[in-house]
């Protein structure tokens, strides 16, 4: 049976109304309509590599060259595109709402942007403009890092062709050029390292302080709705977070997402929960107004 709380617009604006404390989980469906691809599903490929298996620290220490060719292509792409109206609602809402917290997954600088409160985002997968050391004991960083291209050798990565034509680094059947990894900056503080992006790669730790900043935050009272927005929520620590935030009968978890009337989606609603099926940028502002 169709939850009653599917695609119910009404019943959410009730259920918002009387909210105090929300959190949001997102995910890259909420950049997708500003032209980034998500990594599961269509468009989740970059040459013929599955986005999620260059995300590693070992894909990094065995070819760092490709890896920076695909992050260095990320970000031009993230410098490009544009916070979307679902960007804009979110931090609109936190402006309203000081018991707002938006956790995401995106690195693509689009939340700041479009000035959601710095003190009410949680970038739980770092970002793409943050620059780190890949030696781990080491601890360098520099934040707001815009150059583009990243450096001179990964210039191949930021070329633009006619709109509409893919860019000659996304066939796979083009040869990538042969870049020396020495050309690949190196740290400026223990100068043995190579830099990396500042995002967080499969295995590893996400940042500690933010994690206990979060659960003190979930635990302080209780949380009325939950916004998991344009997300596949496999990947943990942030796919835990709804069921977290959940009082049982009283917590809303709110799912948006372009798949969300898959059957397995739906028989896991419970009744106070909602599901709303379509594109974020569209209902973001719909659901937030
Ligand atoms: C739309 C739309 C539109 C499309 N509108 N919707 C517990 C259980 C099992 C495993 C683990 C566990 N705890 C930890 C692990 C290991 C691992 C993990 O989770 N593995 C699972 C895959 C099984 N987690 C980690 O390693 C994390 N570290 C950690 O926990 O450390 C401690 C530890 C380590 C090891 C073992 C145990 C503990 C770190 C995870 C880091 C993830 N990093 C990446 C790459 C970041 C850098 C980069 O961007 O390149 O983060 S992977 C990639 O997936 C990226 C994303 O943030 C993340 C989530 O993807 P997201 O955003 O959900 O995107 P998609 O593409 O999957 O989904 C898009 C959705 O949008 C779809 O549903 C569409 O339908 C929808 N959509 N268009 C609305 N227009
Ligand atoms: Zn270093």
């Amino acid at each position: 049976a169709i939850p009653k709380n599917y695609n119910n617009v009404a019943a959410f604006h009730e259920k918002l109304a009387a909210s105090k404390r929300i959190l949001a989980v997102c995910g890259a469906g909420l950049s997708a309509a500003s032209g980034l691809p998500t990594f599961r599903g269509a468009g989740g490929l970059w040459r013929n590599y599955d986005a999620t298996e260059l995300a590693t620290p070992g894909a990094f220490r065995q070819d760092p060259v490709l890896v920076w060719l695909f992050y260095a292509y990320r970000r031009h792409m993230a410098l490009k595109a544009k916070p979307n109206a679902g960007h804009h609602a979110l931090a609109a809402l936190a402006k309203k709402m000081p018991e707002f917290l938006c956790l995401s997954q995106n690195v693509d600088n689009l939340h700041p942007r479009a000035n959601h409160p710095d003190d009410q985002l949680k970038l739980l997968h770092g970002s793409l403009f943050d620059i780190k050391c890949f030696n781990k004991s080491c601890g360098w960083i520099e934040h707001h890092n815009y150059a583009d291209p990243f450096c001179p050798a990964l210039v191949a990565a930021s070329e633009d062709v006619e709109p509409g034509k893919a860019l000659p680094l996304l066939d796979p059947k083009q040869k990538l050029a042969k870049i020396p990894e020495s050309e690949l900056p190196k740290c400026p503080s223990c100068k043995t390292g190579l830099q990396r992006p500042g995002v967080v790669w499969f295995g590893e730790q996400l940042d500690e302080q933010m994690l206990r900043d979060i659960d003190a935050w979930i635990d302080r009272h209780v949380v009325d709705m939950v916004l998991v927005i344009g997300t596949s929520s496999v990947v943990y620590p942030a796919a835990g977070y709804a069921e977290k935030a959940r009082t049982e009968g009283h917590t809303s978890v709110v799912t948006v997402n372009l798949d969300a009337a898959t059957p397995e989606n739906l028989y896991q609603l419970e009744d106070e929960d909602f599901a709303f099926a379509g594109d974020a940028v569209v209902l973001l502002p719909q659901l937030l107004e």
